[in-house]
């Protein structure tokens, strides 16, 4: 997701602005090392009232969610991306009328089989292990990852949660894969953007996936260590 990066991109500009500094001792002696001291003060400053913004904006946003009728959530049109990308490929979650062959939990989604643990937090490794213990593993592959992403945006209003996905970057940095070892392209329209950056963005402090809320759920890249609810998928048991 790239929050350090972007806060250390935004507090540099505000940074820019700080460049009168008042001087750190009465007879205006101040050496050079005081002065990159008062400015790193500046920009820490800078850097605590962007975080607060951040910060005070989503739990507004959670808030909000939080008090929307539940029934409600079924009717809410699909809000456009924020990356205005296309999404020719994404479809709205359809359960088959065909007899069920998911496992218990599981609910087909445009013929694959998921589960989403809500309410359950955990690191991305404990997802593993939680979809593991269903027969499965976390969500992986282009296709099943878009029926995943449909059936997040169905149950959830925009913003209203981040998912842990199958995707990750730990066998190589920076080459990024489904759990089935298929490759996540750069280009993938799955990608979503986080400020002005594009994902993934976090480098090697973010390697694993998930699907990120406050932006229409779109495929980011995170801390491997975040508290999230596992999309899991299993195989068919007649399949
Ligand atoms: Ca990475």
């Amino acid at each position: 997701m790239g929050l350090a990066a972007a806060v250390l991109w935004l507090s540099a500009a505000a940074a820019a602005r700080a460049l009168v500094v008042p001087p750190l001792r009465l007879d205006g002696n101040e050496s050079h090392t005081d002065v990159i001291l008062m400015r790193q003060e500046v920009i820490l400053e800078e850097m605590v009232m962007l975080l607060t913004e951040i910060r005070d904006t989503l739990v507004d946003r959670r808030r909000v969610t939080d008090e929307a009728p539940r029934d409600r959530v079924t009717d809410e049109p699909l809000r456009p991306s924020v990356t205005d990308a296309p999404r020719s490929t994404t479809t709205t979650a359809k359960t088959s009328n065909a007899p069920p062959t998911c496992p218990d939990k599981f609910q087909e989604v445009d013929g694959v089989c998921l589960h989403l643990a809500s309410s359950k937090q955990m690191s991305w490794d404990e997802a593993r292990v939680y979809c593991q213990r269903l027969g499965g593993d976390l969500v992986h592959g282009l296709r099943n990852a878009e029926a995943g992403q449909s059936l997040v945006r169905d149950k959830y209003l925009a913003g209203e949660s981040v998912v842990w996905v199958g995707g990750h970057d730990r066998s190589s940095e920076g080459r990024w894969e489904w759990l089935s070892g298929d490759a996540i392209p750069m280009d993938s329209t799955l990608w979503g953007i986080f400020l002005i950056m594009k994902q993934p963005s976090g480098g090697k402090s973010e390697n694993c996936g998930c699907f990120y809320g406050p932006d229409e759920y779109q495929l980011h890249d995170i801390p491997c260590n975040r508290q999230y609810e596992p999309l899991c998928q299993v195989d068919h048991r007649n399949g």
